[in-house]
């Protein structure tokens, strides 16, 4: 996009992903000054980054896209769950009407941001020298935008090549290699099923075995796709933003009646087993083992090295079932039962270090690899923000205000740093849902309320500091209902060593989410200041 040393905006969206694209293009539609800056050098953000092998979405192809303006008349998945690459071109799809790309300055990393307390407006400072002074900054860095890396021993030592799956390189191959991969979350399935196809030998480091289920892959014919209109009215009605919803009656129903619905929820693929399953799985404890059984026994019935059993699906879940994000799964137990594929479970014999040739765990073993894959995650919904100099008022900086914890009024605002904006982020439902219903909610209602400002003459606007208080305590309570507290899971922070432990997303659903957010534009932005342009 084009740049120059100092630019003056309406407005500056963060981010070029699937909520970036969107909020540059809603703010350019309302006429204003609008530009983008984005790290990567492209379009795409998640999908950008996420380069590994095997990278797929875990929502449907109907879900995961945008509803508006038509778009979706144009364009088919060839996929019911499309490939990071396809996407790709999704977004490509997208940008020939959008046509936001060329207003993104790529390559541009925000390094700082100050608010002029007086003039009300943001100073923003890239990592390439420009300075952008901008009325609104509207991030739009998603929640997994910087990579987690654990600190192994002896790390800087390992001769081979060490990628982060969010870090690919190119130029990375992993056939006939001999790879290791850390992590088992639904990245580490992702690429576990990748590498098992191709590589000479695979080592798994496991922690924590993954609930994962059957994605149910299949190819997409050209179907109609004259029921997108309703399936995208649906998906704003449901918990997770997709179109399907929990089940409105406990598990506790006759053993038979549940099996026959476990069956069908199985059979749907996708997260079906997880956010359509009864609405009382993720709430209470025997519910929540029924579910577990029924997924332990399925899964058991593909694994075929018997000293895998245990590990991959033990008898006694080790997290209530749902309460850690689960992956979906084309062949990973396949995978396993392949004789060059070696599970090391982590709990039995943690890594001790890594050498120049491979990774040695306590035990003595050591497993020489060519390819060490780290699919340990994301510093999440906190990372990205804590990794800029964002000063509000008074020179509060905004990694300390967060320091202690998340604090914002509905995910999008922040008391002290006003004309902030912030989508797909940490309190807001985000970690939940599909991301195009979430990202789609909040760019509306943020750009509702700049158009409001603008109509009414209004150059700044701030979250109260009760109404932050308050939404961050809501948050908590809602978190506290369900069995979230008994896993330690990216959803409370606990992925990283030293993170604050708390509830970090709205665990309430989409719904109740859009209402609370549509009850404050009713009330006259209840728990929001405006200051007049002078
Ligand atoms: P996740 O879901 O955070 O998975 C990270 C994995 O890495 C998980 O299995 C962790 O085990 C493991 N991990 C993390 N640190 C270590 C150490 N120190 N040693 C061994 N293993 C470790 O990240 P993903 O990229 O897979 O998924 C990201 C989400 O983004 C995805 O769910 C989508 O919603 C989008 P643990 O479970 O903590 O024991």
């Amino acid at each position: 996009g084009e740049a120059s040393a100092n630019m003056s905006l309406d407005a500056l969206v963060v981010g070029a992903g699937i909520s970036g694209i969107y909020q540059l293009h809603r703010l350019r539609q309302l006429g204003l000054d609008a530009k983008g800056v984005e790290a990567g050098r492209n379009i795409g953000g998640t999908w950008y980054w996420n380069r590994y092998p095997g990278a797929r979405v875990d929502s449907d192809a109907a879900l995961y896209q945008y509803s508006v303006e038509g778009l979706w008349k144009g364009w088919q998945f060839s996929e019911r769950f499309p490939s990071r690459e396809e996407i790709l071109q999704y977004l490509h799809y997208v940008d020939e009407t959008f046509k936001v790309s060329q207003h993104f300055c790529f390559n541009t990393r925000v390094v700082r941001a100050q608010f002029n307390n007086t003039g009300n407006f943001w100073e923003v400072a890239t990592d390439g020298g420009l300075t952008i002074k901008t009325r609104f900054l509207v991030m739009c860095i998603g929640f997994a935008s910087k990579p987690y890396q654990p600190h192994f021993k002896g790390l800087e030592a390992f001769e081979g090549v060490l990628c982060h799956t969010a870090r690919w390189p190119e130029n990375v191959e992993m056939a006939g290699k001999r790879v290791g991969v850390i992590g088992t979350g639904a990245s580490g399935v992702q690429v576990i099923e990748a590498a098992a196809k191709v590589v000479k030998d695979l080592v798994v480091f496991q922690r924590t075995p993954n609930l994962a289920f059957p994605m149910r892959q299949s190819m997409q014919a050209e179907v109609s796709r004259s029921i997108y209109p309703g399936i995208f009215e649906q998906r704003k009605k449901t918990f997770g933003g997709f179109d399907m919803d929990f089940i409105p009656k406990p598990a506790l129903e006759g053993a038979a009646a549940r099996q026959a619905v476990f069956d069908e929820l199985w059979n749907k693929g996708g997260l079906a087993f997880w956010l359509g399953a009864y609405d009382d799985t993720l709430l209470d404890d025997t519910a929540n083992d029924y579910a577990y059984a029924y997924w332990r026994d399925k899964v058991r019935q593909r694994i075929h090295k018997v000293e895998l059993v245990e590990k991959l699906a033990p008898t006694i879940k080790m997290h209530p079932f749902g309460t850690k994000r689960p992956a979906l799964e084309q062949h990973l137990y396949e995978a396993f039962n392949q004789d060059n594929v070696t599970l090391v479970d982590l709990n039995e014999s943690p890594i001790d270090e890594i050498t120049s040739t491979g990774v040695r765990t306590k035990d003595g073993t050591e497993y020489a690899l060519d390819l060490l894959v780290m699919a340990t995650g994301f510093d999440m919904g906190t990372g990205g923000y804590k990794d800029i100099e964002i000063v509000g008022t008074n020179g509060a900086v905004f990694r300390d205000k967060w320091a202690n914890g998340v604090k914002s009024y509905l995910g999008m605002l922040a008391s002290g740093f006003p004309n902030m904006f912030m989508v797909y982020g940490p309190h807001a439902p985000s970690g939940f849902t599909n991301a195009p219903t979430c990202a789609e909610l909040q760019v509306d209602w943020i750009t509702n309320c700049i158009e409001y400002m603008m109509k009414n003459s209004l150059a700044r606007i701030e979250a109260s500091n009760k109404a932050e208080l308050d939404w961050t305590q809501r948050i908590d309570e809602i978190g506290a209902r369900g069995l979230w507290n008994r896993a330690n899971s990216w959803y409370r922070g606990a992925n990283v060593p030293g993170k604050v432990m708390e509830h970090m997303f709205w665990a309430g659903g989409c719904p109740s989410y859009q209402k609370i957010c549509e009850e404050v534009v009713e009330s006259g932005y209840d728990g929001i200041m405006f200051i007049k342009t002078p």
